[in-house]
């Protein structure tokens, strides 16, 4: 089971005043220096011990609130781990560390066949390119020189990525880049994923063969089940055997999903690399070109005008994946979503679904809490997550909507000052789940902690 965390303060009641604040903040420090390792952040100690993609970004925009050199680290350790046709890893596996210490480690992933692969030992897929927004922000949070200068200095990377995904991944041809594992998504175990991971062929009996790191250190019943983790490694079995090549997608690959989140990210990298660009005497244009074209693909080929929410598209079928989750809600972190998208996802998470008017009284979950797959326990299949929440809550202050974003700031603050900077939350009870001293929940409490709105201490967002 997981080890305990630094311990949450105790909630006093009072509507969370600054001396609460502070004690949550120190909490969040303890928990992120806890988890630096030398050049670096890890998610989880025990359950994620390597270098994660997003949960790096996600953490460098904490530590730009108390350690900014950290956060730049944290960024340049990342890409240095960059392949040579631009993709960005999902973990960046720690050479020091005992073969045993994740499953599947670097043996299984075997990224030293791949032409493209850095020297460092990685995974060979990507996850949610939200870095160049990270970058953005860990700048505009106290702009200088220096700050100036690692932007520039991590521009050409980023761009990088970017143009793989626009290049490499479009595998139907409209804009959009796919995923080709449910660990793209971020979103693992997503009921997203249940559709078209239905099609790859898998028996849970072949996880007799490893051993699963995960249910060593987490409970099995929150964790994805022996069926999911043979079908994810025969997703990467296929991969690797084409030495993780793009080519013809289409033609040998069983998993290919373009994801509302995934896409999301990079029209919302777009615009901040439009912002960098400026900042570093770089044009803008076309970024600002390409922001626009993904998020009218995303329209066009995602939202459902009939659900009123965007829906993942199974490219193998050419079909929209019917389970409403979480994800159909993060196209609003997209400044230029039409207002007519971003009133139905609005609406969407008003919705008993996710229930986030009019009070926010619970937790906003991973998963619509109506549906019969909805399962409060499992990971990415109804609990909360802080930074699900943290991308909603940046999109309705995008979209003119503070009131809601407020209600959302007080709840993720809330979920930690009740259970401790867990990965996950039970989206009723608060109860803390997973990993008890996780990073991202950390860094994105600090973000929170910092933007004033409507009590609970902090300065008024820059
Ligand atoms: C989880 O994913 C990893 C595989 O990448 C796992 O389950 O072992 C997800 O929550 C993912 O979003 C996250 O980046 C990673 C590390 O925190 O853990």
């Amino acid at each position: 089971m997981t080890a305990p965390g630094p311990a949450a303060p105790a909630v006093t009641g009072d509507g969370g005043g600054p001396a609460e604040a502070d004690q949550l903040r120190r909490l969040a420090v303890a928990t992120l220096d806890g988890n630096w390792e030398h050049d670096h952040t890890v998610p989880s100690r025990t359950l994620y011990p390597h270098q994660w993609s997003w949960d790096s970004a996600f953490i460098a925009i904490g530590l730009a609130h108390i350690r900014p050199e950290r956060a730049w680290q944290e960024l340049r350790t990342l890409f240095a781990a960059q392949w040579a046709d631009g993709r960005m890893p999902h973990i960046v596996f720690n050479p020091r560390l005992r073969v045993e210490a994740y499953f599947p480690g670097p043996e299984f992933w075997g990224s030293d066949r791949a032409d493209d692969a850095p020297a460092a030992a990685t995974s060979g897929i990507v996850q949610p390119p939200v870095h160049a927004l990270a970058a953005w922000l860990v700048h505009r949070r106290a702009p200088s020189a220096a700050s100036r200068a690692a932007l520039a200095e991590l521009y050409p990377a980023l761009v990088a990525q970017q143009r793989y995904l626009a290049e490499r991944r479009d595998v139907a041809g409209g804009g959009l880049a796919c995923v080709v594992h449910p660990w793209e998504s971020g979103l693992d175990n997503s009921p997203a994923w249940d559709e078209p991971m239905a099609a790859v062929p898998a028996d849970a009996a072949v996880m007799r063969a490893y051993t699963r790191h995960d249910t060593v250190h987490a409970d099995a019943a929150h964790r994805p089940t022996d069926l999911d983790y043979a079908r994810y490694l025969a997703m990467v079995e296929s991969y690797r055997e084409h030495r993780y090549r793009d080519d013809d997608l289409a033609r040998w690959h069983p998993f290919l999903v373009e994801c509302p989140l995934f896409n999301a990210a990079r029209g919302a990298a777009e615009h901040a690399l439009a912002d960098i660009a400026t900042v570093i005497g770089v044009d803008p244009a076309p970024h600002r070109d390409r922001a626009r074209r993904i998020t009218e693909a995303l329209v066009g080929r995602l939202f459902d005008p009939v659900t009123g929410t965007f829906q993942p598209r199974d490219v193998r079928a050419d079909r929209l994946v019917p389970a409403r989750t979480a994800l159909g809600l993060t196209p609003l972190i997209l400044p230029d979503l039409p207002p007519r998208q971003a009133a139905a996802v609005v609406t969407e998470a008003c919705s008993a679904r996710f229930g986030l008017a009019p009070r926010m009284d619970r937790p906003l979950p991973s998963h619509d809490r109506t549906a019969s797959d909805f399962e409060p326990l499992r990971y990415w299949r109804g609990p909360s997550w802080m930074n699900l929440n943290w991308l909603l809550w940046r999109g309705l202050r995008s979209h003119g909507r503070p009131d809601l974003a407020a209600g959302l700031r007080r709840s993720m603050i809330d979920l930690v000052a009740g259970a401790g900077c867990h990965e996950y939350f039970h989206p009723d009870t608060g109860a803390g789940l997973g990993s008890a001293a996780f990073g991202w929940t950390a860094a994105l409490l600090l973000d929170a902690l910092a933007s004033g709105d409507a009590g609970r201490g902090g300065a008024a967002e820059a």
